[in-house]
This record gives C-alpha cells, sequence and structure tokens, in this order.
C-alpha cells in the first residue's frame, strides 16, 4: 500500500520540510495540507491542530507528530488512544528558548524595564547593581527547555533551582520535586520562570498561594501557557508589591484582548508567544529521524505519555 506523510501548518514552513524530506527521505511523497491526496496513504502527519476526523480518514496512521513542543492543543478525545503522539523535541525550539528567557532574566536583574521608564521620564537616576551570584533564579519544569535554560543561567553565576513531577539531578542545580518539594523552591527564587507544560494538574500553577511562597518583590517570567496563570492574582500580587515585575509570552486567550490591562501595565512586559519558534529545517531533521526510528523500531524521542499528559 502507498505511504505518504502529511503536513498541516504553516505552508511557508512546510515548504522548507518538503526540501528536506525530498533530500533525506525520497521514498516517502511529503504532502501540505490541504493537499491531502489519498487520506488512505497518510501513515504519517505533522500539525499544530490536526484535522478533527482522523480516525474516519485517516485510518492508517501511524504516528501523530505536533509542530510545537506542547501538546495542550491537541483535542485528545478525538485521536485515536493507540496512536503515538510525538512532540517536538529539536534543537532550534531550545536555542529559542534559552535566548528568550536570558534576555528576559537579564533585563530583570539589570532593572532594564526601570530604565527604560525611567528614559521615558527623562529621570537620570542609578539604582545598585547587584551580582548575579545574589539572584536567585528558578525554573518550573526541568524538562528539555527547562534544563537548557538553566544551564545558560547558571554560566552568568545566578543560583539555580528547579522543580520538577519526579525527583531529577542536574549539576550545580538545587533540584526540588513533587508538591513537597514546592514551598522550598519558592521561598529560594527571585525570578520565577515557568517551563511547565499544561496539563491538569498544572492549569492556574502560577496563583496567590504560589506568588505568596516567594520572597517579597520577586519577578515573573511566564514561558509556559497562558493557562498556567490566574491573571487576576498576578494583578494583585503587582499592586501589594509581592511581586515587583512580570514577563509574559504567553496569554488566555491569544491574542490577548484589547483593552485588557496587561497591555498598559507599567510592571508587565509582554511579546506574542514568540519565545521560541520551531525552526523548520531542524524540526524536519528531527521528524526524519524519529521516522527511521519508527521503522527501526527504536523508542520515538518525544513520545507524549498520555495518563501524565505531557
Ligand atoms: P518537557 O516535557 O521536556 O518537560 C516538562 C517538565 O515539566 C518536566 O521536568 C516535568 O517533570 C515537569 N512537570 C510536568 N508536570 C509537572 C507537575 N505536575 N509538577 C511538577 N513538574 C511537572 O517539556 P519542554 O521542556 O520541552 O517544554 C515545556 C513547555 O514549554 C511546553 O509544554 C510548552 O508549553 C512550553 N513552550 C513554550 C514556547 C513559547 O514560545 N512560549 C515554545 C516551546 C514550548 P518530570 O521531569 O518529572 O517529567
Ligand atoms: C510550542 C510553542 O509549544 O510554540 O512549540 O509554544
Amino acid at each position: 500500500m502507498a505511504m505518504s506523510f502529511l503536513y498541516k501548518s504553516d505552508p511557508v514552513r512546510g515548504a522548507l520540510w518538503a526540501e528536506r524530506f525530498a533530500q533525506h527521505m525520497p521514498e516517502l511523497p511529503f504532502r501540505i495540507w490541504p493537499d491531502t491526496g489519498d487520506t488512505l496513504d497518510v501513515r504519517y502527519l505533522a500539525a499544530w491542530e490536526p484535522p478533527p476526523d482522523l480516525a474516519t480518514h485517516y485510518p492508517n496512521l501511524e504516528v501523530l507528530f505536533s509542530t510545537g513542543a506542547g501538546i495542550d492543543q491537541f483535542d485528545f478525545s478525538s485521536i485515536p488512544e493507540n496512536l503515538p503522539v510525538v512532540r517536538m523535541v529539536e534543537s532550534g525550539i531550545v536555542n529559542g528558548m534559552v535566548e528568550y528567557v536570558t534576555l528576559a532574566v537579564l533585563s530583570l536583574h539589570r532593572d532594564w524595564h526601570t530604565y527604560r521608564q525611567q528614559q521615558q521620564e527623562g529621570r537620570w537616576q542609578t539604582h545598585r547593581v547587584y551580582p548575579a551570584s545574589s539572584r536567585r533564579v528558578g525554573v518550573l519544569g526541568l524538562g528539555v527547555l527547562g534544563r537548557a535554560v538553566l544551564e545558560r543561567l547558571g554560566s552568568f553565576g545566578f543560583p539555580s533551582a528547579g522543580w520538577s513531577r519526579s525527583p531529577q539531578q542536574i549539576d550545580g542545580v538545587e533540584c526540588h520535586a513533587g508538591p513537597d518539594g514546592l514551598q522550598a523552591f519558592l521561598e529560594r527564587t527571585d525570578i520565577l520562570i515557568c517551563l511547565l507544560p499544561l496539563t491538569d494538574s498544572t492549569c492556574g500553577i502560577l496563583s496567590q498561594s504560589l506568588f505568596d511562597q516567594l520572597p517579597r518583590g520577586a519577578c515573573l517570567i511566564n514561558v509556559g501557557r497562558g493557562a498556567h496563570l490566574v491573571q487576576d492574582d498576578l494583578l494583585k500580587a503587582l499592586e501589594a508589591g509581592q511581586l515587583s515585575r512580570a514577563v509574559l509570552d504567553v496569554c488566555e486567550p491569544e491574542p490577548l484582548p484589547p483593552g485588557h490591562a496587561f497591555w498598559t501595565h507599567p510592571q508587565v512586559a509582554l511579546t506574542p508567544h514568540i519565545a521560541s519558534m520551531t525552526q523548520p529545517e531542524t524540526a524536519a531533521d528531527a521528524v526524519l529521524d524519529n521516522l527511521r526510528r519508527h521503522q527501526q523500531g527504536l523508542p520515538l524521542i518525544g513520545l507524549v505519555d498520555r495518563t501524565r499528559g505531557y
């Protein structure tokens, strides 16, 4: 039976994937949505949002690849139970996230936002410069991205900690795990970075009770998902001085509606979900590698555990 790979996401990036596939796996026809060909031939699908009718129209699908690192955008009720789902693990996403979080941490650490505001007011005023060794950073999520970010931040000398679901060990990083480890992690964290996947257990985790456990005046960087954050709790924590600043790359909903308080809040810096983007060339290479692994019966890199939700 004929086989094909179907790509359903941004077509411009899809054309770059197509070039990579033509070069490295010419025997596998590569199609870009909506040019599906015979859907019975589709064995592999890469999508940000898969078509809703997978079980009926794509009965021969063997693997579903997310074109992003997250899979919370998938409606698992419409994805056949036994279909392997693979999230994107590729160097382009990692490098982009490391750049963004480094930029955000350094800008908070060196009062960049304060100086931009002072410039608008025509005010020449210096603030004490603290050494990195006195600013404690903490990352929620010690996965592919959290670990890469911590490695880079550690190189500046920031004392680093991380929090995960299961216990982890990382050189130079104080590791905490599970609900019992959260308080100790938060109490020592001046700049908190959220790099968790969005699941039933992590939805709304960035809430007042969590903010209250941080040192007074701590900063938040949310690069996970908008629904990790309880927005009103952030506004209250900023107003009360419990948090001093927030850098938000993700919001709920996206785009953030006009008139929302975050647009003009002097202590909130916003970007439109651009912390990191899948890079077509390296993403195609990662998927090609996984296809070879699948054909050889090897474990897939980034295979989602549906019981954990990530
Ligand atoms: P991984 O799956 O590699 O890592 C997830 C980490 O979160 C793991 O350490 C895991 O713990 C931990 N975790 C999950 N659930 C819990 C929980 N209930 N309590 C404590 N820790 C938990 O994911 P990635 O690092 O690749 O990506 C993380 C997220 O970043 C993505 O899901 C996506 O939402 C977001 N993202 C945002 C982008 C942007 O542009 N803003 C771009 C790309 C990704 P354990 O180690 O025990 O499994
Ligand atoms: C992703 C994202 O999950 O872009 O890759 O947020």
